[in-house]
């Protein structure tokens, strides 16, 4: 992840350049800056962040260091997209939250690439124009090839859900009220109590409607799909890209096979709007405050799952910092 971010930094964007990688691997490290010039290498993130050389970051490692690491690049007053989760829970995001309220300043972006694809760009124009007038259901379905035994229930929603959580927000253009959350085992091979299927249910503030499909193990492909059902109308998601195949009778379209593959037009354009809203010093992106919002929503969908309950999202006062909506449509 991080040396795609790094690679597109070095042979697509014009107004920045890589200068330096921390990876705790160094020759992985050595490998991906010969491919892009040159840059300094660390095998401590916290050297590459204090580097004067260095003007911004990107954070792309381990969820568990991400609190820490942006917590490090505000002390340093360096502007950071940092991926998501934003923390671990709503508590550290809080943490980040603060002390940007605190500098009075909005130097972290939170890695919502879906917010920057061509497809869920033009469904977010569609429902924006009032088209198919007032939206009332949000849809959305998140399917994972396979996963990697280790995986458990929680993280289910902490790293792939957010994303969904995220794209709600987004679309409805209000907060997440309460959820209710199911979930079964379809995958043995990760133990038998990891629900790797969930079901989300969720109204919001202005009472409108929600389900979020999260299939970690779908078994046949990478997908993401969301649908906003308005009074007059819906707009969806186009189903993958890509050429539609007829032979022997079927007609077919290819399905990739990770989220690298599907968004990679996303995450290039998430960083040049990025590393534009540096350059012209406007922020434009997902912020700490939306990084903090989804996981607040999180927290509350592990709850529900834990106890089998619906569970009431925390209502949030929005620091005066983050009231104002720079850009809701990032092209
Ligand atoms: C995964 O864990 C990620 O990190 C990606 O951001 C996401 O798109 C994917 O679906 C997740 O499961």
């Amino acid at each position: 992840m991080g040396a795609m971010h790094a690679e597109s930094v070095h042979e697509v964007l014009a107004n920045a350049g890589l200068v330096a990688v921390a990876d705790l691997d160094s020759a992985r490290a050595q490998r991906l800056a010969e491919r892009c010039g040159s840059a300094a290498l660390y095998t401590d993130p916290g050297e590459l962040i204090r580097d004067d050389a260095v003007e911004a970051v990107v954070i792309a490692s381990p969820d568990p260091t991400h609190l820490p690491l942006v917590l490090e690049c505000l002390e340093n007053e360096k502007p950071v997209l940092c991926e998501k989760p934003l923390a671990e829970n709503a508590a550290g995001a809080l943490e980040i939250v603060d002390v940007e309220v605190e500098l009075d300043r909005k130097l972290v972006q939170v890695g919502f690439m879906r917010r920057y694809d061509p497809q869920h760009v033009a469904v977010k124009e569609a429902v924006a124009s009032g088209s198919i007038g007032e939206p009332m259901l949000f849809k959305g379905w998140h399917r994972n090839l396979d996963q990697e035994p280790g995986l458990d229930s929680e993280a289910v929603i902490i790293n792939s859900t957010i994303h969904d959580l995220d794209s709600a927000r987004w679309y409805l253009g209000e907060e997440i009220e309460e959820v209710f959350v199911l979930g079964v085992n379809t995958a043995p091979k990760l133990g038998k109590d990891v629900l790797d299927l969930q079901v989300i249910q969720f109204s919001t503030t202005g009472g409108r409607l929600g389900t979020i499909e999260t299939n970690v193990v779908s078994g046949y492909g990478y997908e993401v799909g969301v649908e906003v059902v308005g009074e007059l109308g819906t707009a969806q998601i186009a189903p993958p890209g890509g050429a539609v195949v007829r032979r022997e009778r079927t007609v077919s379209k290819r399905v990739g096979e990770d989220w690298l593959q599907r968004f990679h037009e996303a995450y290039v354009m998430e960083l040049r709007s990025w590393i534009g809203s540096l350059v012209n010093g406007t922020s434009t992106g997902p912020n700490a405050w939306d990084g903090y919002a989804s996981l607040v929503v999180a927290d509350a969908c592990i709850a529900s799952l834990r106890s089998g309950t619906p569970q009431k999202v925390p209502t949030l006062e929005v620091p005066a910092l983050y009231a104002k909506k720079d850009s809701e449509v990032i092209r």
